[in-house]
Parts: C-alpha cells; structure tokens; sequence
C-alpha cells in the first residue's frame, strides 16, 4: 500500500514483483504420466502458480459490478437481462490469457473484499477439499442486490490441454424487484500442455433463467473452431416466457457485448452470406500450422448498424504479461489496506505466507511454506478423525437454492460482526 502525496491512499497499480519466468520448466516431464487423471491428485511445481489463491480468482467474477446496479435501474425486464447477460459474460472476461494456477485453498480458508466505491462486499469460503469447492456470496452495501454461488472446478488432463468445467450455479438477486436470476458459467480450458504457448478458451452454452418473468437467455460461447475465426465469440438471443425471441446478443469475452433487434440481425446474416459466396474466401488462406499452435489476432468484432453496446472491458494495464497477465482489478485482490490487519479473519488468504512470498518473487519460501501449510492441514485432518469430530463449516452451509431447487451452498451470515471465535488455525 502506498500513501499519496496529498495523504489519500489509493489502490495499487503494479505487484511488488515481477512475474517469475517459468521458461525452465517442462510441465510436460510432470503430466505426461497423467492422462485422464483429476487434476487436483496431482502436485505441479509452483512456479506454475499465479501469487492468488482460488478464492481471490473467483473473486473476479465482481469486476464489473457496475453492470449490476445499471440492472437495478431499469424498468423492462428484456432490458434487465441483457444487462445481467452481459455482466455474466463479463464475470469470466479476466481469464483471458491467464495461464497461472492459483493456489488451491485450504479447507475453511476465506477471503473477504469490500469494496464502498462499488457499494459491494463479498465473503467467500472453502467449504470442501475433495472434491474442492468454493462458495462466495456477495452483497450490495444498499440492500439493492445479491449475487452468490459456489464453484467445483472440475478438472480433466486430455493430455495436449487442461478442461475446467465449472460446476455450481450463480445466482443474482435484484431485491427490491424480488427477482432472480440463475446460471452456470462456461468451460474453460488451456491448451498447449506440452509444448507451444499456452493459451486459454471458454465455451459452452450458457442459459441464464429470470425466475421471476421466465424471460431466458441462451448464450453460446463458441469453440475456436478450427481456423480461429470463432475465437473468443459470444452469440445468442432473448426470449420472453412465449418464447418470442426478443434480443439477439453478439460480441466476444475477451472484448465487449452488443444487442440488436433480431429482424435487423437476421437481415444482415442475409446479406453477409451474399456478399461472402461472391469473394473467394482469402481468410481460409491463413492456413492450418498457425492456428493450431495458437489462432492468430482476430478482427474485432464487426457491429451491425442499430445494436447497442451493453459492456467494453477495461483495458489491461500496461506491463499486465509482467504481472501473470492480472486486470487492474485482480493485481488489487491481495492487497493489504492500511488497518486492515486488525480486521481481517485469521483465515483470510491474504494472510497465507507462500502466497506472500510468491507475489514478493521469493519463490523457494513461496514453495517451502506451501508444503509447510499443506502438511499442517493433512495433520490437523487426521487429529479430527481421530476425535470423530466432523469438520464444519463456518459461513456457509449446504441448503437448498429456492429458484433452482438444487443442491447450492449458502451463505449463513454474520460475517461482518467479526466474531472470529471458532475459526481454525491454517496458517
Ligand atoms: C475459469 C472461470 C470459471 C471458473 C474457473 C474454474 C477453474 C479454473 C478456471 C476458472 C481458470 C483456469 C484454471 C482453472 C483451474 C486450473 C486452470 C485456473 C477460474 C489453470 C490455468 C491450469 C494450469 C495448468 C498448468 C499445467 C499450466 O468460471
């Protein structure tokens, strides 16, 4: 944390340290045993890491928050949802090109983040170790809205790529429209493992459902196909309870969001494909070899004349390849404010020493701690058993999600009273 000149703290804009280069190391010499493996059994050098834990990274899904509350504002519910649409699509937008791993939580680990110029606050805890699943739940500091959910990130090794499905449901309440929406957030995967430089892909379709006026929205996250003309595509529609298609949605997840009516969508669709059979297609030109390594820079998406733009991501900052590829957003996320160690959990991550060390670029005692806490974990489990006590949760608990009528891990409460009686001993 830095103190400005006139005495105002301000957010820091670069880590401690650069990044740590990881051109030394095969991953391949590692995984190659691997195959078909879950991921989470098998342990990766930590120079692989990125200096957050998970809980930080799902943090990351607040990043434009300010989508929510443009949602609270508006009075159609179409328009509601193409809001909440692309804040959906936004809360996975800083995972392009971000190739580190984050570190895994320990079980009964949290991360808090307050946020008052946003006018949120979130608290998120690891509320399983095997399978590892993280619950989050934030709120807004005016009671205007709600947003929590949990992720299992379901890992699979298919040898040349890692896929993460990520497994649990997000929920976005508006409250004083007493409304709610669901949805589950696309694939993700990163290809070349074994060799080549690594590059991320979401995809996958997303549904998100208002509980409230059945109004839907269908999204599809488009694989890169097999030119790379696909990549980073967003497409898909609105429809209202009778099922009239009331929205078309276009863009990227790297990029920004459109919405246009679907008459004017298709009308262009029509004419696209005219003026495409008369050129002779020089984009298949591009060849095979490059885009199987790594699809080169597309163009940006191309907007058809009355659409309007929902959302444009923010900049990275400059350097951000020096800093894990991190938003201006996510290099905040392990900051320590001034006075708030006097505040925090003893559980939050930002107290967790290898991450410390990591972002710090002292990277044996970043791997020297990591073993330490995680050792100190696998006693403390055995001394439970031993005691035939059953590990509990602290700020949530397993319920029923009551749009959804599924299994979802919610929030308990009181978090912000700061009684932290109860809370384990991680690090
Ligand atoms: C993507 C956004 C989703 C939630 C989610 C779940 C699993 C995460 C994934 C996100 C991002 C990529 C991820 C993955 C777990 C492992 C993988 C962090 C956050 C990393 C990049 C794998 C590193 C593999 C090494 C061999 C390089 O909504």
């Amino acid at each position: 944390s830095t103190p400005q000149a006139n005495g105002v703290w301000e957010r820091r804009k670069t880590l401690p340290a650069p990044m740590i280069s990881r051109c030394d190391y095969s991953v391949w010499g590692i995984l190659k045993k691997c195959i078909g493996m879950e991921l989470s059994k098998i342990t990766m050098p930590i120079v692989l890491n990125e200096p957050l834990s998970f809980l930080q990274r799902m943090s990351e899904y607040m990043e434009h928050t300010h989508l929510i509350h443009k949602a609270c504002t508006l009075s159609d519910s179409i328009d509601r949802m193409q809001v909440v649409a692309a804040f959906a699509v936004s809360s996975v937008a800083s995972q392009w090109d971000r190739t580190g791993k984050p570190f895994n939580p320990l079980l009964g680990e949290t991360y808090e983040l307050t946020r008052e110029d946003e006018g949120y606050r979130l608290i998120s805890e690891q509320v399983s170790h095997h399978p590892p699943i993280s619950a989050f739940h934030a709120q807004s500091l005016k009671q205007e809205f709600e947003f929590h959910g949990s992720i299992y990130p379901k890992l699979k090794f298919w040898g040349k790529s890692v896929e993460a499905e990520p497994k649990g449901t997000m929920t976005l309440e508006l409250l004083k429209r007493k409304e709610a929406f669901t949805w589950t957030n696309p694939l993700c995967c990163v290809h070349n493992i074994i060799m080549g430089k690594l590059w991320i892909e979401q995809y996958g379709t997303v549904e998100i459902v208002n509980h409230h006026t059945g109004d839907r929205c269908v999204l599809n996250f488009k694989p890169c196909g097999m030119f790379g003309k696909e990549l980073h595509k967003v497409e898909g529609y609105i429809q209202d309870k009778s099922k009239r298609k009331r929205r078309v949605l276009y863009g990227k997840w790297t990029e920004c969001m459109y919405s246009v009516a679907p008459k004017v969508y298709e009308a262009n669709k029509k004419k696209a494909e005219k003026g495409d059979a008369k050129k002779n297609k020089p984009e298949q030109s591009a060849g095979k070899q490059e885009t199987e390594d790594m699809p080169g820079v597309q163009e940006t998406v191309s907007v058809i004349t009355g659409s309007a733009l929902l959302w444009r991501i923010t900049p990275r900052p400059a350097h951000s390849e020096e800093m894990y590829n991190f938003t201006g957003f996510t290099i905040t996320l392990n900051e320590l404010e001034p006075g708030m160690e006097r505040l925090l959990a003893p559980t939050d991550c930002r107290l967790r020493p290898d991450i410390r060390a990591m972002e710090n670029g002292d990277l044996d005692t970043a791997s020297v701690e990591k073993d330490r806490l995680e050792e100190k974990q696998r006693a403390a489990r055995k001394e439970c058993s031993k005691d035939e006590e059953e590990w509990s949760t602290r700020w949530f608990r397993l319920g029923t999600n009551p749009h959804t009528g599924a299994q979802d891990w919610l929030y308990t409460g009181g978090y912000f009273d700061r009684n932290y009686t109860d809370c384990p001993n991680l690090y």
